[in-house]
Order: structure tokens, then sequence, then C-alpha cells
């Protein structure tokens, strides 16, 4: 059965732009609940730990610059089918591909600087949650 809540990060690029507002107002508009926010500057080790499935890519360390590079918003997302749901927020990985409507599609700048994260998996949401939260932090 799918999970009800995932993981976002509004990522530095956006938060440089001035797009966090905007990016948690549409969060808002399609039907998630926000239980649990922050803002919080990601050092290199966290990084690096958030993003250890990606280490062998040949855009780790790019990626890894970016993400320490500014601040971002950690959030926690409630909603029925929260993953899936989410990801189709977002948009592609790739702001090119992504559709109208869409997160990247609005404030992505490139691949790399794609304006937020989401979970890909309900295990993934349970792990990144735990790595940015503390169970008090989360208002349910
Ligand atoms: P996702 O964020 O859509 O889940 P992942 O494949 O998990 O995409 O990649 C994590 C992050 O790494 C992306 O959001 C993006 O910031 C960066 N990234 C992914 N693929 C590329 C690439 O081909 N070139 C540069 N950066 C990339
Ligand atoms: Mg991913």
């Amino acid at each position: 059965m799918a999970g009800n809540i995932t993981f976002t990060m509004i990522k530095p690029e956006a938060m440089r732009k001035g797009a966090a507002g905007a990016i948690l107002k549409m969060i808002q508009e399609a039907g998630f609940e926000i239980i649990a926010l922050k803002m919080k500057q990601m050092s290199t080790k966290d990084a690096e730990e958030f993003y250890a499935v990606h280490k062998d890519r040949p855009f780790f360390d790019g990626l890894i610059s970016f993400m320490t590079s500014g601040p971002i918003i950690a959030a926690v997302l409630k909603k029925e089918n929260a993953v899936e749901d989410y990801r189709k927020l977002l948009g592609t990985t790739n702001p090119e591909t992504a559709d109208e409507g869409t997160i990247r599609k609005a404030f992505a700048t490139n691949v790399t600087m794609n304006a937020a994260h989401g979970s890909d998996s309900d295990d993934n949401a349970a792990i990144e949650t735990a790595f940015h939260f503390d169970k008090n932090e989360i208002i349910e």
C-alpha cells in the first residue's frame, strides 16, 4: 500500500531566486499538508550522505557543491499517495522535459539546479525524513 508521507527540499538556487514561498504555495494548493519544515545549511558531509546513492555518478561532486552552496528548506509532506503525487507535481529531473504546471518547469534552472527534491519511494521518504528531522519536529 502506498504511504502517505514524502520528503522534499527546496534547493539553494530556488532559495536564492526567492521562489521558496511560491513552491510551498504550489505544494499546499496541490493538497499536501506540511507536517515538518525547517531552513538548514547542509554540510558537505550531510550532502554526501544524503546523496550517497549517486556517489559514483559523474555529476556527484557538482551536486554536492551545489547543495551546500546556500541554505535549503526541508519539509515533510502528508497526502494520500504522497511519494508518487509529489513526483508528479515536481516534474522530471531535467526541467527541459518537465510538464507545464510542475515545480521544476516553473522554477528549475537546469538539471542540477532543478528547484526541489522529492523522495522516490516510501522507504526513502522515511529515511530522508529521519535524516533531517527529529520525531518531535514532526507535527501530525
Ligand atoms: P531526482 O531528484 O529527480 O530524484 P536523481 O536521479 O535522484 O533525480 O538525482 C538527484 C539529483 O542529482 C537531481 O535532482 C539533480 O539535482 C542531480 N542530477 C541528476 N542527474 C543529473 C545529471 O545528469 N547531471 C547533473 N545533475 C544531475
Ligand atoms: Mg532522486
